[in-house]
């Protein structure tokens, strides 16, 4: 049985065929291929350990193998939650040779965000860490097996000693290999979310792939790449552009970080000899702070991907400088599109715009409210489909009618401009989201969980501009008459109920009343204005 998802129509399917952008092979050809060439070369790295292409082949397989013992197959779902460690690629490669689709959630992700994944993809199994408060001990896993009859198996990763997960790989079982579709969905990527609910992104083999060798060529990745994956390992940018994966590609390697603060990066570029890594805006000022006062050789740096949220010109001209590297800016969602600056672009090009679109087959519409287009060189919301671009949300039809018009075009939420060049500005946002140093948060998901509270009658919650992060939120709350809320009671409100931290709206305003428009609804806009001076 194959998953659902929204196909391509049998037109497009057929151009991105013929240009050679599908390529009809697996996900897991990119580590196959490598066996002969590379094999014994370093794939990834941690602080304390490494692993060759044949090691992480070798693991991967064991880890099927282990996976088919325990009932699992082909078509089934199952959610990660690992941090940035070996073992997510040794559990991303193993799932995607069974053909069972993981969702691979962020490693902050706390109670409520692993319970909606697991409501909407009724996963058979899960595979998390012991290192994460939820998964110390048994109690959360017993609450997610007494709620979901799906669910056969919760897998350990402990990060000390033996685990179950240690046992599955490190051990050989029998894994027979099975032809796996290309235009099955291989695995999940999770929306950024601008809507009550999180929504899940059926990403295929052949539509990843392809992102992933266009990107690796774009970037110049090659054997003697050695990248540093700081952010977190499943999200889209450090995954796939070109990320862990198009450092695979190349047969370079991978070296992981914990977080991307200079005091953790800094020893592993002089140490690995860095040339590649990809920050959010937040992360590269720190490094910017922190690169004059360090006695750390980080000459080896070549080139620091910036994405995720706007990054000011301001701070984008000191990167060459300071760091003594190539800037290369990149605005990408996990829909699809992935836009880059290229190295060869105008410097002007590179510190101001968020750069063009990877394929000549992604199709760029910019449209007023109205949906008709826009002028050359105005600005409007960014529709785009193409060969990398999903084509809907996973079991999401209502959202999916108003997200796509009916050409097939996702409406990403940005307002952008197009330059003659082709490279994109992002000039600001028209969904209901909240982008905290390219962390997202989807308002009216937050919004929801406060109006659970017995005593909040109305909520709001819109961003404020940060110096830091760029944004952070604030919650306009209205409380039931005569009660008292304090920022603290529903600081701990939310934490109960186990919200992923960067959720927590950073500021609570305690109101009357909220201000509504014309038509009657919450006024964002004139909350939002109440933060300019
Ligand atoms: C990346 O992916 P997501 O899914 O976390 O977020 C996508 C959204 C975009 O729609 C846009 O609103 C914002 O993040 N964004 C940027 C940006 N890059 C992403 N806004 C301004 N400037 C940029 N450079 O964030 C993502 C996925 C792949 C590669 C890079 C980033």
């Amino acid at each position: 049985m194959s998953i659902e998802y929204t196909p391509w129509p049998a037109e497009l399917a057929k151009k991105y065929r013929a240009k050679g952008y599908w390529q009809d092979k697996p996900l897991t050809s990119i580590l196959s291929e490598q066996l002969d060439k590379n094999g014994q070369g370093i794939a990834v790295a941690d602080g304390q350990r490494q692993i060759t292409y044949t090691e992480l082949n070798t693991y991967s397989d064991n880890l099927a193998g282990y996976f088919a013992e325990q009932g699992l197959t082909h078509g089934d779902t199952a959610i990660v939650q690992l941090p940035n460690s070996l073992e997510f690629y040794i559990t991303y490669f193993a799932l995607l040779k069974l053909g069972v689709a993981p969702v691979c959630a962020l490693f902050n992700h706390q109670r409520t965000e692993l319970q909606s994944y697991c409501e909407i993809l009724q996963p058979k199994v899960m595979i998390v860490s012991s290192a994460h408060s939820l998964f110390g001990d048994e109690q959360f896993s017993h609450e997610l097996y007494n709620r979901f009859s799906c669910l056969t198996k919760i897998i350990t990763d402990h990060s000390k000693g033996n685990s179950e997960l240690k046992q599955g790989y490190l051990h050989k079982h029998t894994f027979i290999a099975r032809d796996l579709n290309p235009e099955d969905v291989a695995f999940f990527q999770l929306s950024g979310g601008s809507t009550g609910t999180p929504k899940l992104i059926p990403r295929t083999h052949n539509d990843y792939l392809y992102s992933v060798v266009a990107s690796k060529e774009i970037c110049e990745l090659n054997g003697d790449t050695r990248y540093l994956c700081a952010l977190p390992a499943p999200h889209n940018f450090p995954l796939s552009s070109p990320g862990a994966l198009g450092v695979f590609i190349a047969g370079g390697t991978v070296i992981l970080a914990n977080d991307p603060s200079p005091t953790v990066c800094f020893p592993l570029i002089e140490r690995f000899g860095i040339t590649h890594s990809a920050l959010v805006p937040p992360a590269l000022q720190l490094w910017l702070q922190h690169a004059s006062a360090t006695n750390t050789d980080l000459s080896s740096l070549q080139v620091i991907q910036v994405g995720g949220a706007k990054l000011s010109r301001s701070v984008a001209e000191q990167v060459t400088p300071v760091l003594g590297c190539q800037l290369q800016q990149v605005f990408g969602m996990a829909e699809g599109l992935v836009n880059y600056t290229r190295y060869d672009d105008d410097q002007e090009l590179i510190l101001t715009t968020q750069g063009r679109p990877i394929s000549d087959l992604d199709e760029i519409k910019i449209v007023d409210e109205h949906g008709s287009p826009v002028a050359p060189g105005e600005s409007g919301r960014l529709m785009t489909r193409g060969p990398y671009t999903f084509r809907g949300y996973y079991k999401s039809p209502a959202h999916n009618a108003s997200a796509f018009d009916a050409d097939g075009f996702y409406s990403s939420g940005d307002i952008v401009k197009q330059l003659p060049s082709g490279h994109l500005v992002v000039e600001g946002r028209d969904k209901d989201q909240i982008n905290r140093g390219g962390e997202k948060i989807a308002a009216e998901e937050v919004e929801n969980h406060l109006l659970g509270h017995a005593q909040i009658q109305q909520v709001a919650i819109v961003s404020m501009p940060d110096e830091a992060l760029g944004e952070k939120s604030c919650a306009f709350v209205v409380a039931d008459q005569g009660v008292k809320l304090t920022t603290l009671i529903l600081r701990k409100y939310l934490r109960q109920l186990g919200i992923a931290d960067y959720k927590v709206p950073d500021k609570f305003k305690f109101v009357e009343q909220l201000p509504l428009t014309a038509v009657g609804k919450v006024n964002k806009k004139a909350l939002r204005a109440t933060f300019e001076q």
